[in-house]
Order: C-alpha cells, then sequence, then structure tokens
C-alpha cells in the first residue's frame, strides 16, 4: 500500500502547488484592483480571493425551481417624490446614468439598455435575515457597458446610487458598492425583467442590480446611478453602502 499511499500524495501535493500557482497568477492579474492590503478585512478578502475563484458561477437553477412567490424586502414602494414622477410617467424619462473616474459618462434610456448586451440566469438570492428565493432575471451584462464607459485607472469601486429613502437622517438614501471583479462577474447584470416580466416596482422597477457572488442586501434594486470611484470613504457613512454604514460586512461574498 505505501508506494501508492507516496504516489497519492506525491499527486496531490503537485495538484495543490498547482492550485497555489494558478491562485497567486489569479491575484497578479487582479493586482490593480485591490491596492495595499490596510485592515483586516482587506486581508480576509485577500485570502478569500486566494483560496475560492471569485469568476466561479453561482449555481443556476430550473424554470420548474422559480419560486411562485419571491419575497420583495426593503423598500417595496419608493416614496421619493422624483421616483414617483418617473413610475408615474411609465419610466420614459428614466435614464440610468455611469459616471465618476470613466472616459466617456452614459446616459441610457431603458429602450437603450434593452439594447445592450444581455444574460439571462435563474438563481438563488440569500438575505441574511434568512431566507432566500429563486428567481428569473434578464438583463443588461455590466462589464461591457463599463468598458463602453472605458473606466479610468484609478476607478477600484462602483456606486450604486438608488432612488428610495429607507432610513432616517442625512444618509437614508440606499446605496451599495461592489469592486471590479464582481463587476465584471459574468452573472453581473443590471436586470430591467423578473420572471420574464418588466422587473416590478416591489422588486426594484425599472432596473436592479443582481451580483449572484453576494448576499441580498449588496442586490441594489431602483439603481438611478453608477459612479465609479477610487474610494467609497466620503460617500454617505464611509462604509460603502446604506447596511454597511448600519454595522453589516462590506464583502459578503457567498
Ligand atoms: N434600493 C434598495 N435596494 C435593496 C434594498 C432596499 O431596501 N432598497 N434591500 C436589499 C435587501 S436586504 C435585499 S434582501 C434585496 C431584496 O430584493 P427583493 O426585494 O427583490 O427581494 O434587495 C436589496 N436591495
Ligand atoms: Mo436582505
Amino acid at each position: 500500500m505505501r508506494p501508492h499511499r507516496r504516489a497519492w500524495l506525491k499527486g496531490a501535493g503537485a495538484s495543490l502547488a498547482g492550485l497555489w500557482l494558478a491562485a497567486c497568477d489569479q491575484l497578479t492579474r487582479n493586482a490593480q484592483f485591490m491596492g495595499f492590503i490596510g485592515s483586516a478585512e482587506n486581508l480576509n478578502r485577500q485570502v478569500q480571493r486566494l483560496v475560492t475563484d471569485r469568476t466561479a458561477l453561482a449555481r443556476e437553477f430550473s424554470p420548474a425551481e422559480i419560486s411562485p412567490d419571491f419575497r420583495p424586502n426593503g423598500t417595496r414602494s419608493p416614496a421619493d417624490p422624483e421616483y414617483v414622477a418617473l413610475r408615474d410617467a411609465g419610466f420614459a424619462d428614466y435614464r440610468l446614468v455611469i459616471d465618476g473616474l470613466v472616459e466617456r459618462p452614459l446616459a441610457l434610456t431603458l429602450a437603450e439598455l434593452r439594447g445592450e448586451p444581455a444574460r439571462t440566469q435563474i438563481t438563488r438570492h440569500d438575505c441574511v435575515e434568512g431566507w432566500s428565493s429563486i428567481g428569473k432575471w434578464t438583463g443588461a451584462k455590466l462589464g461591457p457597458l463599463l468598458d463602453q464607459a472605458g473606466l479610468k485607472p484609478q476607478a477600484r469601486y462602483l456606486v450604486f446610487h438608488c432612488a428610495d429613502t429607507l432610513g432616517e437622517g442625512p444618509h437614508g438614501r440606499y446605496y451599495e458598492s461592489i469592486d471590479l471583479v464582481d463587476a465584471y462577474h459574468p452573472q453581473t447584470i443590471l436586470a430591467y425583467e423578473m420572471n420574464d416580466a418588466p422587473l416590478p416596482v416591489p422588486h426594484g422597477a425599472p432596473v436592479r442590480l443582481r451580483v449572484e457572488r453576494q448576499l441580498g442586501y449588496k442586490h441594489a434594486k431602483y439603481v438611478m446611478r453608477i459612479e465609479a470611484v477610487e474610494s467609497f470613504a466620503h460617500i454617505a457613512g464611509g462604509r460603502g453602502g446604506f447596511w454597511e454604514d448600519r454595522g453589516y460586512e462590506w464583502y459578503a461574498g457567498i
């Protein structure tokens, strides 16, 4: 048995070494997205990136598995006057703005967004509150949109500014942020359809983010503007999102 075991161990060792080499290579290629390891959370993120492949796809499901009662959560109908006016006009005046650290800022109508490279996926949404639902999403792939806008080299995060006010005080507007690894993930889309129908208001009409390797609160609904930034420290509470400003982790990878 011993030689076999030795051979197996050698093989296992070699493939493990290969894995680490691949991971290191991955890390170096992503180096421009990472910056300095300044905090425990950053370190955590680096370790996460070493041991898992962040470009791996989230599991996709069959049409039969779609939840008949996908739960809306958080804001279900924004009362903000600007949103109400857009909604009452059937979102004809809606423009998805992509600006900040980009060469060519975009302001897309819904029709234009629907003309962009798209993807459909059936995925499971996991909320930290302890429920999950499966839904079918169609939307514009975020990566090609960013390439159209032309990210400047300093851009490290995307901030999603939403239309709804969920909390009290000066930072009550919902917002979120993701890094460029998640932004360019093939399943990251700006969804305008849910279960083959236009995205309903409770789920974020007219456009919401689907970032399938992250927990529910990262999936910004009612997206009005995507701002490319070098840092989100100056935005609202400075922690990168509405719930992050209230104590949730910025990195909510699943
Ligand atoms: N603009 C906005 N986006 C949001 C929220 C919100 O309240 N406002 N809630 C978040 C949370 S906690 C979850 S679980 C999901 C809920 O998405 P759903 O309403 O489609 O189920 O949206 C996320 N995105
Ligand atoms: Mo959530």
